[in-house]
Formats: structure tokens, sequence, C-alpha cells
């Protein structure tokens, strides 16, 4: 008989436990509240915790409001920007979890609020008081604090990213010509996320060239066009913009766009090369444009507005992944809860055009086709891939993955050997990984299906990865509960994807990093420029030992451990050459 996809996918999970050396128990079909760190996805929903910081003041009082001291309201709010606005919004207003505002809290009262925070519900609410992770009186305050009027972070407009803009190195002040020996394109912009720093490291000796103070829990890095500029994005919304023609590369700019971002990105248009920059906010929702030489803000642009189904006001669409077309003179801007995809024609900046495309909901991140003309982002909470034409300005399709969860990050280009070009993401909420064809001149039959599932090692999984050179397929799982899982990756030879039921290997690299202490977890591969190897971060606590395993692509063998006290938290990494080519 031949085995359900469901039994399927429980033997395999069960050789790779084996091949892991796990011990394989059975799964309780019990449905039970999840305590927030089971569930990868629930522990991936955005943390606020630079507007956590923000001094806020009790809403004028009305009848019936709890009692609350400023001090209460204030630590109240920290606990709900942190914890709570990732699901349900900074304004309470509902994302992916319910909206709370005072007329549906008070309906409900304290006493169920208190309850549902303190329990969870099957329905995903995390038990955040029988977990142990809020104490009862935090749960007793959160539920007062849910009947009051939500306070409303301060707006974020040109006055203030004015004030906080510096040039640092003047264009005319900066070398004509590249002044110092690296390699730059083969150089490596790492995250060293809980240091708000990035480490350059030097692709082809390892050597960490040199370690800048970035935003806070500094997020991506990305690369103009030429190569030269390296822009990095706090989460904090500052933005670094690093010479890297200079004797030692250092920050010639930065700016601050916001109190909350995840996102930046530069032209990358013939004829456009540098001459913009963009990033994009959280809180305020909005993104700005910025000069590419300088960050000098030009124009911002608010998200707010209609979702697109439902057609009723959002007032809190996060962006979230934005890129750059190679087709038109456009950014690519995913605008979260309001599922529009908006294409910034930046042909003429004091005459921006908008073409809004109606996706789907909770766009998050995604990244081109090789052939570079089509967008592929993940909708992730509505396990939905949606495709953009970026030559056409218009939706190519909208395809369901099968999984839970679709979180691609900028996804992986493959040569299948039976479906032709496919692009693949894997899944947070569980171990499959979707392959989409990419190619409806060439093999029209399977454009933008999802022409196969791979089972991979587990749920968690955050990034895949392989280059044009590579005959190899990585996936991650950094968010899986399992430390051997999260501690390894999961590699599939091209060739075998001809197969029904292909094998994967799975490589240790927590133990080969040679980290005993703490529960580090492997995080995002990304290829050195000859897409001859790949590097993975061995992410552990900020106080203890993290790595960077370097893995021979050909041999799927150890090729060198990057260790230094500098390397604290390294999670993202971006090769500049892949970086700016859009290479992966
Ligand atoms: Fe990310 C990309 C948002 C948590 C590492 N992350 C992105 C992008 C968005 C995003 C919108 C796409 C940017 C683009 O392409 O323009 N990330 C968020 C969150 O909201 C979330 C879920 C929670 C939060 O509070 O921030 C989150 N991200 C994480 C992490 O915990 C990770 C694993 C470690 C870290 O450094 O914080 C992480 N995110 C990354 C990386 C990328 C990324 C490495 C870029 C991947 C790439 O290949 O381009």
């Amino acid at each position: 008989m031949k085995p359900t996809p469901a039994i399927r996918r429980a033997t395999l999970l069960t050789s790779a436990a084996v091949a892991l050396g796990l011990a394989v128990t059975g799964v309780s079909a019990q449905e039970k509240p999840k305590d927030h760190a089971d569930g990868p996805a629930a522990a991936y929903e955005p943390s606020m915790t630079t507007l956590g910081q923000i001094q806020v003041e009790i809403p004028g009082r009305k009848p019936g409001d709890p009692v609350m001291t400023p001090a209460e309201f204030q630590k109240a709010t920290t606990m709900y920007f942190e914890r709570c606005a990732g699901c349900h919004g900074v304004l309470r207003k509902g994302a992916t979890g319910k909206a709370l505002t005072p007329d549906l809290t008070r309906a409900n009262g304290f006493e169920y609020l208190r309850d549902f925070i303190n329990y969870g519900s099957p329905a995903g609410m995390p038990n955040w008081g029988t977990s142990g992770e809020l104490t009862e009186d935090d749960v007793d305050l959160m539920a007062r604090y849910l009947l009051l009027e939500p306070p409303a972070p301060p707006e974020y407009g040109m006055p203030e990213m004015r004030a906080s803009w510096k040039v640092h190195v003047a264009p005319e002040d900066r070398p004509t010509e590249k002044m110092n020996d690296w390699d730059i394109d083969n150089l490596f912009s790492v995250t060293l996320r809980d240091a708000g720093q990035i480490a350059l490291i030097d692709g082809a000796s390892y050597e960490i060239k040199a370690v800048l103070d970035t935003g806070y829990a500094v997020h991506i890095s990305r690369i103009s066009a030429s190569g030269r500029y390296l822009f990095v994005i706090g989460r904090d919304a500052k933005v670094n913009m690093i010479d890297l023609w200079m004797e030692s590369p250092d920050t010639v700019a930065e700016i601050k766009v916001g109190s909350e971002a995840r996102s930046v990105e530069t032209s990358k248009m013939e004829g456009y090369e540098d001459k913009y920059a963009i990033a994009g906010a959280y809180w305020p929702p909005q993104y700005v444009i910025m000069d590419g030489d300088t960050l000098e803000p030009l124009k911002i642009k608010s998200t707010r507005g209609m979702i697109y189904d439902e057609q009723t006001y959002h007032p809190e669409p996060r962006v979230a992944a934005i890129l750059s077309s190679h087709y038109r003179p456009e950014f690519i801007v995913n605008i979260k809860e309001t599922g529009i995809i908006q294409l910034v024609d930046y042909s003429n900046i004091d005459a921006l055009k908008f073409t809004d495309i109606e996706a789907e909901r909770f766009l998050h991140d995604g990244g081109l086709d090789s052939s570079k003309r089509y967008f592929l982002t993940a909708a992730n909470a509505r396990n939905k891939v949606a495709v953009i034409d970026t030559k056409e300005g218009t939706l190519e399709a909208l395809i369901e993955t099968d999984g839970l969860t679709p979180h691609p990050g900028r996804g992986a280009n493959i040569d299948h050997p039976t479906y032709g070009p496919v692009w693949a993401t894997s899944h947070l909420g569980d171990d499959t990984v979707a392959l989409i064809g990419t190619d409806p001149e060439g093999n029209p039959d399977n454009a933008w299906k999802m022409v196969q599932q791979l089972y991979a090692m587990g749920g968690g999984s955050l990034f895949v990865k392989t280059h044009p050179e590579s005959e190899h397929l990585y996936v991650d799982a950094p968010l899986n509960p399992d430390a051997e899982v999260s501690g390894s990756v999961a590699v599939f030879k091209v060739a075998d994807l001809a197969q029904e039921e292909p094998e994967y290997t799975v490589l240790p690299l927590v133990e080969w990093a040679g980290i005993a202490e703490g529960q580090p977890r492997v995080v995002q591969g990304e290829f050195n420029k000859d897409g001859n190897e790949i590097w993975f971060s061995v992410w552990n606590a900020a106080d203890l030992q993290s790595a960077i395993v370097v893995v021979d692509d050909k041999t799927l063998e150890l090729k060198h451990v990057i260790k230094d006290e500098r390397l604290i938290t390294p999670t993202g990494k971006f090769n500049v050459y892949n970086t700016r080519a859009d290479v992966y």
C-alpha cells in the first residue's frame, strides 16, 4: 500500500530522528494550549522591543476604568509591545491575533481576560500564566490593561527623520576609487544580532576585517547595485550606510526611519544604480525613499489603508520585505496586513507612481526567480506564495504551498531534473519544502504550480539556500524545539529530486562547531561568491560562544569554523556579490 502523506511524513521524520540519534516518542493527539516556546511559529512573532521602551501616559480616564498607576501602565505597555503586539497589533486592532480594543475586551470582562491570558487557547493564544512566562501579578495587570484604551506610540515624520540624519563623510570627501585591498565581492556582512553590530568577514581567508556598530538588534544587510555601499537596518529603524571603498570601511551616513523596522533595499534598475535607498518600518507603518549617496530622506509614504479583500481600514499595516526590480525603475514593497504588494515607480521622485497589486494578507519575505523577472513572496499566515511579474507589473499567480507558514527568506532557485527551473520555500510550521515551477515559457505545464513537496528534518525552518554552481539544497530548522534538529541542517542532492521520495543528509553543524554550552541554533546558509562553500551561523545566547561553520559544497564536509569573541549572536550573513546580484 502506498503510504499516505501523513504516514510517509512520520516515517521520514522518524528516519531523520534516527539519523540524528534521537529517541523517537509518540506524539499525543490531545489538543492543548501550547507554551509560547513550543510552537516555532509563535516564537517567531514580531517582538516590538524598541516600541516597548517608549514612555506613554494613561489615556483619559473613563467611568468604569480599572485603577492603574502610571508605573503599572508603563510596565504593561512594555509587556504588551514586546509580547502581544506582534499578533494583536500595536493599536490592538488585530493582525494574525484577535482585536483587543476596549469595546471588545469590556464586553468579555476582567475574569475572562485573566483566564484567557493564563490558560491560553487551542486556537493559538499561548498560556502565558501556566507556562510560567508571566507571574500571577503580571497576568492580573495585563487583564486590567486590556480594559483601558491603548496608548498610541508617536508618529515619526520628516522633522524626526531629518533630526536623526547624519552624514559622517560627505560624498565629495569619499574616495574616488577603492582604497583597500579587500576582495569586496566575496566579503560577508554578518549580523551580530544582540551586539547591535555587523562583522565584515573575508570570504577567502575567513578573517574578520572589521566589526562596526549599527542599530539595535540589527536585522538585515543589502548592497548597492555597484557593490560599493552596504546598507544595514536595525530593529530600532536605524539605517547605516557603509562605504566599502574606504581604506577602513565605515559608516558614512545614518538615519532613523521610525521606531521599529525590518527592511532596507537600494535601486538596481539600469540607469538608477546606487541612486536611491528605501527602508520600510513596522512602526509607524510607512516607508521612506532616501538619496543613495547620503541617506537624505526624500519621500515618506504611509501604508495605512484598506485591507485588499475586506476593504476595511487597517491603521498599522507593517512593511515587510522590499525588493528592487531589475526590469523597471521600481521598488517592490510587501505591505503585510493589507495584503498589497506595492510597486513604487521612482523614475520621477517628485511624482512617484504606485501600482497596488492585491495579493494576500500577511505578506512577509520573498525573492526573485532565477530569471529575476518574477518575485515570489510568502503570505505566511495564509500558507500561500504570491508571484509578481516585475516586467508587466501584475499578479502572476497565488499558490497554496500545502504546508504551514511558508518562510522562504529569499528562497532558493534550482534547476530541477524533472520540472525545470523551480523556486523553493521551507515552512515554519511543519517539515515540508515546497518546490514551485517558475518557467512559464520553457516549462508552461509546471509554471506556478507546486510541482513537488519534500520532507526535511522538522518544523521551525526559516531559510533554504542553493547557488547556481551548487548541486544541493540546504534547509535549516533553527526554531525546531529539538536541540539536535535546530543544531543541524538538511541537505538534498538536486539530482535526487527526480526520485519520488528524495532522502536528505543531515549535517550536525553544532557538533562540528565544537560548542557544548547552551543550545545554539543553526541558521541561514549563505554561499560564497564562487558558490563552492556555504556558511551557516551557529547562533548561541549572547553570553555564550557562537560560531560560523563553513561547509564544502562539493563534499558536504566541514571546511572551517570561525570562532572569535567578537562573534556575538551571529544570524544573517550577506555575501556582497550574491546579495547585490540577487543570486540565491
Ligand atoms: Fe527576520 C528577513 C521580519 C525574526 C533573521 N525578517 C526578514 C524580512 C522581514 C523580517 C520582513 C525581509 C526583509 C527584506 O527582504 O527586505 N524577522 C522579521 C520579523 O518580524 C520577525 C519574525 C520577528 C521580529 O521581532 O523581528 C523576524 N529574523 C528574525 C529572527 O529571529 C532571525 C532568525 C534572527 C535575527 O537576526 O533576528 C531573523 N530575517 C532574518 C534574516 C533575514 C530576515 C537573516 C534575511 C534573509 C535573506 O536571505 O535575505
